[in-house]
C-alpha cells in the first residue's frame, strides 16, 4: 500500500473513473445511473436514497491498458463511505473499513493490460458502535427527546428498530457512497511508496524515502516554486539543505512550495512541501517562530446535489471565499476531508487543524465499546496520508466526546491517543481532541492537550436568546481557563439562522441575532490573551439529521448552503480584516 497521492508524470499513469456508474440497493434487480464521485443520497426522488441503511452496488468496466504491461497497477479509492468492498468479475479482491480515508487494491495477478473486467463496489453506510463515526444503535435520536417509557412511543421505537434505522450520533447528514475520485493507476513495478519530509527553518529537510525493492537508492533533488535545482542527495534518507530558504507562511504571507523530486529506477514522484515550523510555546501558537492567531470557521464537505462528493470547483469558490472573508483557517470538522483540500490549502496559506471521523462519542459507555484500536489506525492513517501537507499545523484526535462523566476511564482512552499523534507524526505537531459544553473543571482530557479547544454554545443552547447572561458565564469560564495557563481556541460557537429573517430587535434566528451573538463572544474572547483562537459554527449552511431542532439543515452558516453571505459574514469579514 502506498500513501501518496496518484500522479502522472514521466513514469505513472492514471485513469480517472469519474463519470456515470451502475447503481441499485442490495437486493434489488435492476441497475440505475449513479454519477461518481458523490454521494448519492441526493441524486434520486427514491426516498430510499435518503433513509435506507445497508449495502448499496456500484458497477463499471474497467480496462488495463496494453501499454501498461510491466507496471503495477492498482485500483486506488480516494475514500468510499463507511466500508467497502471491492469485486473484480464477481470475486472479492479488497475490503476497506472507513469512509475518510483512501486505499488501494493491487490488480497485478488479478487482470492483465489489454483485459476488460467488471468492477463492483459494495459501500455500506450503515453507522453503529464500532464505526467511526458513530451510530446510535437504537438510542435516544440525536435530536429532541424519544420520550422513554411511553408504551406508545417504545411500540414506534420498537417497529422503527425492526425496520432497521441508521441513526448517526452526530450533526450532519450521513451522506455516503463514492465520495471521492477512483482510479486506476499505474506505476514501475519497484516504485516509490512513501516519502516523508521534514524541514526546519534553517532549510535542512529530513527525508525518507520508502520503496518496494531495494536495488538501487533513490534518489532526492529539490526543486524551488521556479523548478530550479536547490539541493540534491542520494539516499533512502539523510539531509538535504536548501540554500537561503523560503518559508511556507500562512495567509496574508506568502506560502511558498518547494518540490521534493524523488527518483528510484523507473519511478518518480514530485511531493510539494513547505518550509514551516510549529510549536507551542507557553500559552502562545507559533508559526515560524512568531505567534499565530487562528480564525475562520470551521467547514464540512457539503453542498447541494453532491453532498459530501468532491468537487473541486466547490473547493476553490470555498477558499476564495475564505480570503474574501480575512479566514485563515479551518478545521476538518468532523473527518478527514479530500486530499484536494489540503494541497489547494498549501498553495493559498490556509492552516488546517486535522481532525479524525471520532464524532459521537458523547455517551460515556463509548470507553466500553472496544474502539480504540480501530480509532487508533485512523488516526494512523490519517498522519500517513497528510503528514508532509505544510497547511495542517495541528491533529485533532476526535469531537465532543464525553470527557466529564468518568473523567479517569476518558483519559485512559484519550491520553494513549494523544501520545500516538505524537510519536506518528514525523513532523511532531500539536494534538488536540475538541471539548464540548461540559464539566470543564471535572475533565482531565482536555486541558492535557497542548490546546485546549472548546465548543461553546453560551446564548444558543443554553442561556438561549439572552446574551448578557451568556457573556456572564463565558466569562466565569473564560476565568477558569486563566489559571490553566494553556493556548485555547473557542472551536465552535454559533447560532442558527435564516438567512433573510430580520428583526430589529435581535431575537433568535434572526441575522440580527447572528451578528450580536458573535459581537458577544468576540468581545469576551478579546480580553483574554491566552485566547490564541476563533472558529465559528459553521462556514455555511449544511444537511444534517432531521429533528425538532433543524429547519432544513444546520443553519448555523456565516453562508447560505448556495455560499451567499449572511449578514454576519459581512460583521466577520470586518472584524479579522483588523485582526
Ligand atoms: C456541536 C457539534 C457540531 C454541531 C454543532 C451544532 O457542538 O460539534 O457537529 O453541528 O454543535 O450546531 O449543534
Amino acid at each position: 500500500m502506498s500513501t501518496l497521492y496518484p500522479q502522472n508524470n514521466a513514469s505513472r499513469m492514471t485513469i480517472d473513473l469519474g463519470g456515470v456508474w451502475d447503481f441499485r440497493f442490495q437486493g434489488d434487480e435492476s441497475w440505475q445511473p449513479i454519477a461518481v464521485p458523490a454521494s448519492y443520497n441526493d441524486q434520486s426522488t427514491d426516498p430510499r436514497f435518503r433513509n435506507r441503511a445497508g449495502i448499496t452496488e456500484y458497477r463499471r468496466k474497467i480496462t488495463l491498458p496494453a501499454a501498461w504491461k510491466g507496471m503495477r497497477v492498482c485500483l486506488r479509492f480516494d475514500a468510499a463511505a463507511h466500508n467497502a468492498r471491492i469485486l473484480l468479475n464477481g470475486k472479492e479482491i479488497g475490503f476497506h473499513r472507513g469512509g475518510f480515508l483512501p486505499f488501494e487494491v493491487e490488480l497485478n495477478g488479478l487482470m492483465r493490460p489489454g483485459e476488460t473486467a467488471e468492477l463492483t463496489v459494495e459501500t455500506d453506510n450503515r453507522i453503529n458502535h464500532d464505526t467511526l463515526p458513530i451510530g446510535t444503535e437504537g438510542e435516544t435520536a440525536f435530536f429532541g427527546s424519544d420520550n422513554p417509557g411511553i408504551p406508545a412511543v417504545e411500540a414506534g421505537k420498537r417497529m422503527q428498530q425492526e425496520r432497521g434505522i441508521n441513526r448517526p450520533a452526530f450533526d450532519f447528514f450521513n451522506y455516503t457512497g463514492i465520495q471521492r475520485p477512483v482510479r486506476l493507476v499505474a506505476t514501475p513495478r519497484k516504485y516509490i511508496r512513501d516519502i516523508t519530509l521534514v524541514p526546519s527553518l534553517n532549510g535542512a529537510v529530513r527525508f525518507s524515502v520508502e520503496t518496494a525493492g531495494t536495488d538501487a537508492p533513490a534518489h532526492v533533488e529539490i526543486l524551488d516554486a521556479e523548478g530550479i535545482s536547490v539541493a540534491r542527495c542520494d539516499g533512502w534518507e539523510g539531509i538535504l539543505q536548501i540554500p537561503e530558504p523560503r518559508l511556507w507562511e500562512p495567509w496574508p504571507g506568502t506560502p511558498y512550495l518547494y518540490t521534493a523530486r524523488v527518483t528510484y529506477g523507473d519511478d518518480l514522484y514530485e511531493q510539494p512541501f513547505g518550509i514551516r515550523e510549529v510549536k507551542v510555546e507557553g500559552t502562545r501558537f507559533l508559526i515560524n517562530g512568531k505567534p499565530f492567531r487562528f480564525h475562520g470557521p470551521c467547514k464540512h464537505e457539503d453542498s447541494p446535489f453532491h453532498g459530501r462528493g468532491t468537487d473541486p470547483c466547490l473547493n476553490v469558490t470555498d477558499i476564495n471565499l475564505y480570503h474574501w472573508l480575512n479566514a485563515n483557517c479551518f478545521r476538518t470538522s468532523h473527518y478527514p476531508y479530500a486530499e484536494e483540500m489540503y494541497q489547494l490549502c498549501d498553495r493559498e496559506g490556509i492552516v488546517i487543524v486535522d481532525e479524525t471521523p471520532a464524532v459521537g462519542m458523547w455517551a460515556s459507555e463509548q470507553y466500553g465499546w472496544n474502539l480504540a484500536d480501530y480509532h487508533l489506525q485512523v488516526l494512523k492513517d490519517m498522519i500517513a496520508r497528510d503528514k508532509n501537507h505544510p497547511c495542517v499545523v495541528m491533529w485533532s484526535l476526535g469531537n465532543e466526546p464525553d470527557t466529564d462523566s468518568q473523567p479517569e476511564k476518558a483519559y485512559e482512552y484519550w491520553h494513549p491517543l494523544y501520545e500516538a499523534a505524537h510519536r506518528l507524526d514525523p513532523q511532531d505537531r500539536p494534538v488536540t481532541v475538541v471539548g464540548c459544553q461540559n464539566r470543564y473543571d471535572r475533565d482531565k482530557v482536555i486541558c492535557s492537550m497542548d490546546v485546549v479547544l472548546i465548543n461553546r454554545y453560551y446564548g444558543w443552547y443554553n442561556l438561549s436568546g439572552d446574551l448578557e447572561a451568556a457573556k456572564y458565564a463565558f466569562r466565569t469560564e473564560l476565568e477558569w481557563w486563566e489559571t490553566q495557563h494553556k493556548p485555547v481556541i473557542l472551536s465552535e460557537y454559533g447560532a442558527d439562522t435564516i438567512a433573510g429573517l430580520h428583526g430589529a430587535v435581535a431575537e433568535m434566528f434572526t441575522e440580527e441575532y447572528q451578528v450580536a451573538f458573535y459581537e458577544a463572544m468576540s468581545e469576551c474572547l478579546d480580553e483574554r490573551d491566552f485566547v490564541i483562537g476563533e472558529m465559528p459554527w459553521n462556514f455555511a449552511d449544511f444537511a444534517t439529521c432531521q429533528g425538532p431542532m433543524r429547519v432544513g439543515g444546520n443553519r448555523k452558516g456565516l453562508f447560505t448552503r448556495d455560499r451567499r453571505p449572511k449578514m454576519a459574514a459581512h460583521w466577520f469579514r470586518e472584524r479579522w480584516k483588523n485582526l
